[in-house]
């Protein structure tokens, strides 16, 4: 196979000089050709077979110990001035990035085969879908990729349709840490990444196009590529409404978007549009649409089960793959939390000892298609994606941020998004439990200056009169024992019920200089082991907490220097007047 755009085959050229494969293999997406790769991994090792009679087409994917999580450090926004990159990123000049990348791709693919993957971000009939090649040396990218997005024939069609694509090259070299850079040329709708097979850093389809560059792109048409799940909320007289929510990696997005509402909520349905992604586009009436780039879900294993995430945990009981989960004396895979079964071997494929840490990698994932799950919305395939009433965005803080609270306009929900702060966690290499800024939970994802960006956001409000409401909520609070405040999961319909009433007027609130929160008759407790203290703890403003929270964001928005939005600093001083 091969392809009528020159400019493919040129470069699919040009990188097969580079990088010397032994062969090359155009990907078509079909069943069959994932079938045959599984089986070529199976006899390679690159895969392990799972207990096929309980977990049938499951497989375990171990990485590499040193290659486990996405690597913020090593990545890079490459752009022709280093101001339009933003003290947000890491920068390198573009002429020397290419050199660097150059010297590593040299004859990286001796001995491989060289798989070009053609992939459609979003419904392949969709004006708001992208399209992308990856070009990659690595099967397990090839087989994720397939689940993950639309890929293979029907990619390439619209892309010699189109014309026009992202080119992301991949290899996933000698995964020696000092040789590993995930590199973005956002004005050359460019990426070249090396030296990792995992996740984030090797499908190049997820937060390198549909985040990074897209963000960009996004920035330049007059969209948004956000890392939001969205998520469709069917009242019982029918009525569907769609929630669009950012929060960082490993915060609670794959679980939101499939929750399960409590007993209570009878006639309630949740199903998922999306659990990672979203690109939002304003339609002619001025509604924000919108849609999930990806086809299927690379999400966090370790603390899925029946209680916190039946849809997820049924969905990974049969054709799925596993990378970096512990196995069961009878090869079925285990991880912690997953409340059956006990480890025999470990993630690294040693006899299990507690001494050696958890039998799961924390960051060990799950790849499955999105249509496997039992709450898929077929929406998810509407090239015209969803209509959104609320923007959540949402961290982990064991302290301060209240349960839920609502902006009191578009441009205050802006700060609200901009001055967002979580703890770290295992979804990127480094210090975990580290509170962080990460507005809109893009810090990681942003390929240009956030001041850019914020402006960029702030921008929709002279373009719509109809904008979603924002929110901010915090599943995590904790008290002083460690213990969380509240329940989370399944009763996070509680805190949805209530944005939903907010954004179609049904509900009062406590107006606070922070915005808008719940007078404590109006958020359902009905049923929870929740007591008093701890509630009011959960929709307490503490004014001189706060006050410190605010100079900390307008601290932290003077590195953006005169780039920053004079609209933004205007609405921090109004909510730091209004506390003091
Ligand atoms: P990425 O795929 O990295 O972007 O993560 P994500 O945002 O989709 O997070 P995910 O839903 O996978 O949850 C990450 C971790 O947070 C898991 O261990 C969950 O069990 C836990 N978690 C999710 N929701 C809640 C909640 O409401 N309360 C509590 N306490 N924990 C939660
Ligand atoms: C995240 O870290 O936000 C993820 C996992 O969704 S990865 O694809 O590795 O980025
Ligand atoms: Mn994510």
């Amino acid at each position: 196979m091969t392809t009528q755009n020159a400019a493919l085959k040129k470069w699919v050229d040009e990188v097969s000089k580079l990088t010397k494969p032994d062969q090359i293999y155009w990907c078509d997406g079909s069943e069959n050709e994932y079938q045959r790769l599984i089986k070529e991994m199976l006899a390679s090792g690159d895969l392990i077979e799972l207990n096929q009679r309980t977990y049938p087409n499951c497989y375990l994917h171990r990485s590499d110990p040193s290659d486990v999580a996405r690597v913020e450090h090593l990545t890079f926004v490459c752009t022709d001035n280093e101001e339009d990159a933003g003290p947000n990123n890491h920068w390198m000049a573009p002429a020397d990035a290419h050199a660097k990348m150059r010297a590593l791709y040299d004859g990286c693919m001796k001995g491989r085969t060289l798989y070009v993957i053609p992939y459609c971000m979003g419904p392949i009939d969709s004006p708001y879908a992208r399209c992308g090649v990856e070009i990659t040396d690595s099967p397990y990218v090839v087989v994720n990729m397939k689940l993950m997005t639309r890929m293979g024939k029907d990619a390439l069609a619209r892309i010699e349709q189109e014309g026009r694509f992202v080119k992301g090259l991949h290899s996933t070299g000698d995964l020696n840490p000092d040789r590993r850079f995930i590199m973005h040329f956002p004005e050359q709708l460019e990426i070249q990444s090396f030296g990792s097979g995992y996740g984030g850093n090797a499908l190049l389809g997820k937060k390198c196009h549909a985040l990074r560059i897209a963000s960009w792109q996004a920035s330049q048409e007059g969209w948004l590529a956000e890392h939001m799940l969205i998520v469709e909320i069917e009242n019982p007289q029918g009525e569907k409404r769609y929630i669009a929510a950012a929060f960082p990696s490993a915060c609670g997005k794959t679980n939101l978007a499939m929750l399960i509402p409590p007993e209570s909520y009878k006639g309630w349905k949740i199903r998922t549009i999306g659990d990672d992604i979203a690109w939002l586009h304003l339609d002619a009436k001025g509604q924000l649409r919108a849609i999930n780039p990806e086809s299927g879900y690379f999400g966090v294993v370790p603390g899925t089960n029946p209680k916190t995430n039946k849809n997820a945990y049924d969905s990974i009981q049969h054709d799925t793959i596993y990378t970096n989960v512990a196995t069961t004396a009878d090869n079925e895979p285990w991880w912690e939390d997953k409340k059956s079964g006990t480890p025999a071997i470990d993630w690294k494929g040693r006899p299990y000892d507690p001494a050696n840490g958890p039998a799961a990698h924390p960051n060990s994932r799950f790849t499955v298609p999105a249509k496997q799950s039992p709450c898929y919305s077929p929406l998810a395939d509407d090239p015209a994606g969803v209509p959104i009433s609320a923007i959540v965005f949402g961290g982990r803080r064991r302290e301060l941020a209240p349960l839920v609270y609502q902006s009191k306009d578009w441009k205050h929900g802006v700060l609200i998004g901009a001055s967002c702060a979580s703890e770290t966690t295992a979804a990127a290499t480094g210090a975990v439990g580290v509170t962080r800024r990460d507005p809109m939970a893009m810090k990681p994802f942003c390929g240009y200056n956030f001041a850019d960006y914020w402006a960029h956001w702030l921008s929709f409000a002279d373009r719509s009169d109809n904008l979603p409401e924002i929110f901010h909520v915090n599943w995590f609070r904790q008290d002083r024992d460690g213990k969380f405040l509240w329940p989370g999961f399944g009763e996070n319909m509680r805190v949805l019920k209530w944005i939903l009433d907010r954004c179609e007027g049904q509900v009062g609130a406590q107006d606070t200089p922070i915005g808008y929160l719940p007078l404590a008759a109006d958020l359902d407790t009905a049923g929870l082991q929740i007591n008093n203290s701890d509630l009011a703890s959960l929709l307490q403003v503490d004014k001189a907490q706060w006050i410190e929270e605010l100079d900390a964001v307008g601290e932290y928005f003077d590195e953006y220097g005169d780039r920053l939005p004079e609209a933004l600093r205007r609405e921090q001083e109004k909510v730091v007047n209004n506390l003091s």
